[in-house]
């Protein structure tokens, strides 16, 4: 299917177009005719010239390049547009209020070639000066870079998650829903989302409309129909819902779970097996017969694929995977035997060690880890050397009394500016598990953050290097380091990275996750529990590990006690 490449590519030449300034009409032809391309359900390829165009928007210079495309694999016109601009510069119009014009000149004057890149120029004063830029164009760009990391008008997921869990307990308790299912990027666990999308089925989807737009969660009402409605609750957050057909209900939801990319590769599929996919189900294309969509796994079954999880439902890799029928078998919570990041009331925890065994225990935990701060982190409560000794034994004396479960006592070392941790070795040697993390100086140059990490990776009594860039999503952005040097620093170390699963953190991220499971890097899912209840957060960083793929066999707590202490050890022992 060559329609979504032709899209991106036209795209990429509106882009292009507009930072030289050419003509906005052809610009907004090429954008026209690039939607138009990827909203199509047949290939292009398939289509004569004459039905080419047909298509709202296509005259016959862009269908001569659609069939161009088709017969070459490239576009002449396309390629020699990039050779004027490096790739990134074209990210670089997203940025509000900085249009084509301001594109052109910083790349002229500065060579800028990306957003990053942009960044560190106006953070350096470097922009202010330049023809039409003034001190006031640079703050703008800076929070117009700001911006768009934080507000793209998305939320965390972790705060919309459970506004979704009361939306959908309150709908099955005050109406009459059979099957109700979140879908969509929420469904996916990915860290933000734009929107919460519902779907359900119902013998009478008016009156589970009515309960809809009642809810007390429901601010204001943007539509109500007959099967589907939209409400913005009290926080800001967009909420559909669609009652569907119950023998549609797995079409639909495979439809509506996404990713959109993951469902357009699934629809070429069809297309190549003479099939058509859309909500309502699966088809033959010939005799329009419904062959399936009661169930979601009918629409893979078909397909002849095993059944995908949604949380990697993003064409990553997973249709390959699947056809090769080798998906990775996913990791589950239950496969978590003990959480290796927990504070207790030594320092900004809420409970006391022994309260923490009990509340580990009710878990099913094996063991945990107590990993309270050192004293350079003023902010919560950092413990002196001698407190922290203290503890230890604490720790030590109360594991004697324990039978089947075990207290680790650990440290979470805090890593300095100057890339010293808090604590010097001999004191670091005495922990069954020490994590290192940064939790100030985050605005230090890239190199600089890179070496910090790197040189905690290096000390052989860190094992694990907890939310490795510091990122809170939606308030802070992750601070500018090299991961890939520092997941080799890890793999050739063997040190831990930590999935912390705060649900603000996430941190490392998915992609991240993925990085380092191909570089060979051993992950830990932990919850940073300061309270009871944050023990809970452990599904989040378990969801952000299934979609970085990682299986049971790549995360470290998911070990028995043995073989953990076993671990942490190997690091210790001198090669
Ligand atoms: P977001 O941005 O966090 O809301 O992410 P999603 O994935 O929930 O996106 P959303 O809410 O726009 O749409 C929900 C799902 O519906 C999406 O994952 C796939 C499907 N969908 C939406 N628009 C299209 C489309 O134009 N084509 C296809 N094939 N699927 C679509
Ligand atoms: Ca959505
Ligand atoms: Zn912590």
């Amino acid at each position: 299917m060559h329609n979504r490449q032709i899209a991106k590519i036209f795209n990429e030449i509106a882009d292009i177009l507009e930072i030289k300034g050419d003509n906005p009409f052809r610009i907004r032809a090429y954008r026209r005719a690039a939607r138009n391309i990827e909203d199509l359900a047949k290939d292009v390829a398939e289509i004569s010239s004459d039905e080419l165009k047909q298509i709202p928007g296509i005259g016959a210079d862009l269908a001569g390049k659609i069939q161009e495309y088709v017969k070459t694999g490239s576009l002449q016109f396309h390629c020699g547009l990039k050779t004027e601009f490096p790739s990134g510069l074209l990210n670089i119009l997203s940025i509000p209020g900085l249009g084509p014009k301001t594109a052109r000149l910083i790349f002229d004057k500065l060579e800028i070639k990306d957003i990053a890149d942009l960044e560190r120029h106006a953070r350096e004063g470097k922009l202010k000066g330049l023809p039409g830029i003034k001190a006031k164009t640079e703050e703008n760009i800076l929070k117009g870079i700001a911006m768009i990391r934080r507000h793209t008008g998305r939320f965390p997921m972790g705060r919309v998650r459970p506004v979704a869990e009361e939306i959908m307990e309150k709908l099955r308790e005050d109406s009459p829903v059979k099957e109700l299912i979140i879908a969509g990027s929420l469904r996916r666990w990915k860290d933000t989302i734009k929107d919460i999308d519902i779907l359900a089925t119902s013998k009478d989807p008016q009156k589970v409309m009515n309960a809809f737009v009642r809810l007390p969660q429901s601010k204001e009402v943007i539509m109500k129909g007959p099967t589907k409605s939209g409400i913005v609750t009290n926080e800001g957050i967009q909420v559909d819902l669609r009652v569907v057909n119950e023998d549609s209900f797995g079409a639909a939801l495979s439809y509506f779970t996404g990713s959109k990319a993951h469902n357009i590769r699934l629809r070429e599929m069809a297309a190549k097996k003479g099939l058509k996919i859309n909500e309502y189900g699966i088809f033959d294309l010939k005799t329009e017969k419904k062959l399936g969509g009661k169930k979601e796994s009918d629409v893979y079954k078909i397909l002849g694929l095993p059944f995908i999880p949604p949380e990697i439902r993003e064409d990553t890799g997973e249709i390959e995977a699947a056809l090769k029928d080798n998906l990775p078998e996913l990791i589950e919570t239950k496969d978590i035997k003990g959480d290796l990041h927990v504070h207790s009331d030594y320092s900004d925890g809420s409970h006391s060690l022994q309260e923490l065994v009990e509340i580990a225990k009710k878990k099913g935990y094996a063991y945990i880890a107590i990993t309270d701060h050192s004293k350079g982190l003023g902010v919560a409560r950092g413990m002196s050397i001698e407190q922290i000794l203290q503890q230890n034994k604490a720790i030590k004396a109360l594991n004697k009394k324990l039978r089947g479960f075990k207290l680790l006592s650990g440290v979470e070392v805090d890593i300095k500016s100057d890339s010293s941790l808090d604590f010097p070795d001999e004191v670091l040697k005495i922990f069954d598990i020490v994590l290192a993390s940064i939790h100030s100086g985050f605005r230090q140059s890239r190199d600089q953050l890179t070496k910090r990490l790197v040189s905690a990776a290096k000390n052989p009594y860190v094992s694990i290097i907890a939310h490795p860039t510091g990122r809170l999503i939606g308030e802070r952005d992750a601070y500018d380091v090299d991961m890939e040097e520092v997941l080799k620093i890890a793999k050739e170390t063997g040190t831990v990275m930590e999935i912390n699963a705060y649900p603000l953190r996430l941190d490392l991220n998915d992609v991240y996750i993925k990085k380092a499971k191909e570089t060979g890097v051993s992950l830990a899912i932990n919850t940073d529990a300061h309270i009871e209840y944050q023990f809970d957060f452990m599904v989040y960083g378990v969801s952000t590990a299934r979609r970085g793929w990682l299986e049971k066999k790549d995360v470290l707590n998911t070990c028995s006690y043995d073989m953990l202490i076993k671990r942490i050890q190997n690091k210790r022992a001198p090669r």
